[in-house]
């Protein structure tokens, strides 16, 4: 039989939690700033979209680059679908401010509700090309928008993009206005898209992504607008929507954001490398956004017509009257926005290269 007399056994538990205290000690005093920060074993990323799409590929690509870059020492888990909110894309902003979530890339749209300057992207026929989008996301206007951003508690690092958000339905071909009088499109989380398609005749009900695929299946929505790459990663056709209208009236960027407890609590070192990882995984998710739909390759709407979807292009002279009419709403909302700020948008894309 064996005994074991308790005196021993508290001696023992004094002696190892003495050891423990001494080595710990040693250990903070011997090592750099860097070990004594608090790292969690794993950071969450929130995303709308995951890896079918391009955003969810940025996404994946962010949280790559970050773990080679701090060898592993930052470790970044995504959640897709906005899941950290239960698919609530309007709450993401304020849930990484209050630490619900650590990191997101996130649209422009879906964060203009607590920032209202985002709202500038939705402006009605704002951005005529890529080359618009870069003027302001690459420019002294994307720099305003992050200060903006910083002050709302959250540390911005880099742009992405959802891209052009083309419109699509189930019932007729869009060509004018008029053809979308009275059809009932699901818009996105800003209420500027509830102005833009009600100064355009349609009937708009906003809802979230989650929401939006199966309202488009039971026909309780005739239409909706994203990005082309969104209309085929979700497989849109599928769900009948068969007429799609090629307009450019509106284009989402992606922003890649960090909590900023969460930033504070990583060594400089550390920070630097998420930002470049950022800034790497950003432009290379902008590339793959981009990537057939340019005039040299427009191998997706190609893709698109191939599922039986027919593809509706405007001239200047047919988009200038959806322009037209969505005018008041423009500058209904570039007060809103701050006219500074939508003048020098303006400005740097009449000046772009
Ligand atoms: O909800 C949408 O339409 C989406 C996926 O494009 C955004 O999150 C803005």
């Amino acid at each position: 039989m064996i005994r074991l007399p308790s005196f021993t056994l508290k001696g023992d538990i004094l002696r190892r939690s003495f050891l423990a205290l001494a080595v710990g000690a040693a250990l903070a005093l011997s090592l750099p700033a860097v070990a004594q920060q608090k790292y969690q074993p794993e950071y969450r990323l929130s995303t709308v979209l995951g890896n079918a799409f391009p955003w969810g590929k940025g996404g994946e690509r962010w949280a790559e680059l970050v773990k080679e870059k701090t060898q592993g020492r930052i470790n970044i888990k995504m959640y897709p679908g906005t899941s950290l909110v239960a698919g609530d894309q309007t709450r993401e902003f304020t849930a990484i401010r209050q630490g619900v979530i650590d990191l997101a890339v996130g649209s422009s749209i879906n964060w203009s509700p607590q920032i209202k300057e985002l709202n500038l992207f939705s402006l009605p026929f704002l951005l005529p090309d890529y080359k618009a989008m870069d003027a302001l996301t690459q420019g002294e206007v994307g720099a305003d928008i992050f200060k903006v951003i910083e002050k709302n508690g959250v540390v911005p690092l880099a742009w992405g993009e959802n891209g052009y958000r083309e419109i699509s339905n189930s019932k007729r071909d869009i060509r004018t206005p008029a053809d979308m009088k009275g059809m009932k499109f699901r818009v996105v989380g800003s209420p500027l898209f509830n102005d833009t398609f009600t100064a355009l005749g349609a009937n708009p009900t906003q809802m979230s992504w989650a929401d939006a695929q199966p309202a488009l299946a039971s026909g309780a929505v005739d239409g909706q607008e994203n990005p082309i790459s969104v209309f085929l990663g979700a497989k849109i056709a599928t769900v009948g929507q068969k007429h799609l209208t090629q307009w450019g009236y509106v284009a989402d960027p992606l922003i890649f954001v960090v909590n900023r407890k969460v930033w504070e609590s990583w060594s400089k070192e550390d920070q630097e490398a998420v930002r470049a990882a950022a800034i790497q995984a950003g432009k290379e998710e902008t590339a793959i956004a981009r990537k057939g739909l340019t005039a040299s390759d427009n191998s997706l709407y190609k893709e698109v017509e191939a599922q039986g979807v027919k593809v509706t292009r405007l001239t200047p002279a047919e988009i200038d009257e959806f322009r037209k009419l969505t005018r008041p709403v423009y500058d209904k909302w570039s007060k809103t926005i701050g006219s500074g700020l939508v003048k020098k948008a303006e400005t740097a894309i009449a000046a772009r290269k």
